[in-house]
């Protein structure tokens, strides 16, 4: 890349008798190129991001637009734009892993993670890719076979497997296909049975490995059996070692299911079961849309980043995933711009969060004048 001019660029505000809080100072230090991608702006918070965020741009009504890229070349070009963890389906890290042996998947899960480490990148979870194969038409955990209940459970036992060679302990459940298409199909008492039936085998399978189930109401299926962040706590209130079962929660997912994304996320940050996020947009309670995060609900968007700050969400070691698809439209050069602009997005709003008066807060919530403080919230996100 040819950089010929650098640009730095320091903002701060100070509300007045109010000191300089060091938190609000945004620091941009960026060669003019890069000044979309906010690859700079400071933040406390590690970002991760999968393989799958940038792909071919098929839709269930037209073929691919763009070229695939490299694995390889996705993870240098995700160091690059300022992620620090990769995200993983269990079949992105060891392809066609349904014809190799157990000892065959963890050798191509240690090559892998020489890829990782190569770049400087961690591993933040592995998930069963339970929705593909025709094993998986009916579910994975809840089908009404024994076989694909029983492979269902294999993909899970060898995403074990592929996280202790990528060095993480994070397997993420996204229930796809947990559901009904036709709601007199399954029972759903049994299907919420036999989720926990099979989590509760993942965590004797190996007694280090935390799971993350990542709820969703609908999509593909019809009815799902875990579709918010509450179905998911009280599923893990339920299994053998409820301390090692949390959540990650996808801003889409809550709006689908007519939530607010910073609630969700507040109601699992209530339990400290939230050990992952999955931030995008979504106009409405439409298609699944995993448009870049904050692009139509700005005000949302914010809240989610001031309860993660308010919370010291990361902590621990937790990641800010961006769950976000390109748009179809996009052109192969520009297919990384979606994760640039959520990134910058997640950054700005983080500076914001960090500038929010709380003393003002207080005052407006004394006099009950929220709509005072309404207004407040709005000039933040509307002046610079
Ligand atoms: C789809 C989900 C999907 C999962 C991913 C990890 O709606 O958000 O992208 O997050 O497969 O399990
Ligand atoms: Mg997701």
């Amino acid at each position: 890349m040819k950089v010929d001019r650098w640009c730095l660029k320091i903002n701060f505000s100070v509300r007045r008798g109010h000191s300089l809080n060091l938190r609000s100072v945004v620091v941009e230090v960026c060669p003019l190129s890069l000044l979309g991608g906010g690859k700079y702006i400071m933040t406390k918070f590690k970002f991760s991001v999968g393989p799958w965020n940038v792909h071919e741009g098929a839709d269930a009504f037209g073929p691919e637009v763009r070229k695939s890229i490299a694995f390889e070349k996705k993870v240098a070009k995700f160091k690059e734009v300022g992620f620090d963890a990769v995200q993983f389906h269990d079949d992105d890290a060891v392809p066609d892993m349904n014809s190799l042996t157990d000892a065959q998947i963890r050798t191509k899960a240690k090559a892998v993670r020489k890829i990782l480490d190569k770049n400087g990148m961690a591993a933040e979870f592995v998930a069963p890719r339970l929705w593909m194969d025709p094993r998986t038409a009916d579910g994975g955990f809840t089908s009404n076979s024994k076989e694909d209940r029983e492979f269902a459970m294999w993909r899970s036992y060898r995403s074990i497997d592929i996280a202790n060679e990528l060095g993480c302990d994070k397997i993420v459940l996204w229930l796809a296909r947990e559901g009904t298409l036709c709601a007199e199909s399954k029972s759903a008492v049994e299907g919420i049975k036999r989720l926990i039936e099979s989590i509760d085998k993942m965590l004797e399978y190996d007694k280090k490995i935390k799971i993350l189930i990542e709820p969703k109401p609908n999509e593909p299926i019809d009815r799902s059996f875990c579709g918010t962040i509450g179905h998911v706590m009280g599923m893990s209130a339920a299994t053998v070692d409820p301390s090692r079962v949390g959540g990650l929660l996808e801003s889409a997912h809550a709006i689908l299911a007519g939530l607010d994304p910073a609630n969700e996320i507040s109601f699992g940050l209530a339990f400290g079961k939230l050990w992952g996020v999955h931030l995008n947009d979504q106009n409405g309670m439409k298609y699944d849309q995993d448009k870049a995060f904050g692009v139509e609900n700005l005000r949302q968007a914010f809240n989610q980043i001031r309860v993660l700050v308010e919370n010291n969400y990361g902590s621990k070691g937790e990641y800010i995933g961006l769950d976000v698809k390109a748009m179809r439209t996009q052109k192969d050069d520009v297919s990384y711009r979606h994760l640039e602009n959520s990134l910058k997005i997640a950054k700005m709003l983080e500076e914001k969060a960090g500038r929010f008066d709380y003393a003002y807060q207080r005052e407006c919530i004394e006099k009950r004048d929220y709509e005072a403080l309404e207004m407040y919230v709005m000039e933040l996100l509307m002046k610079g």
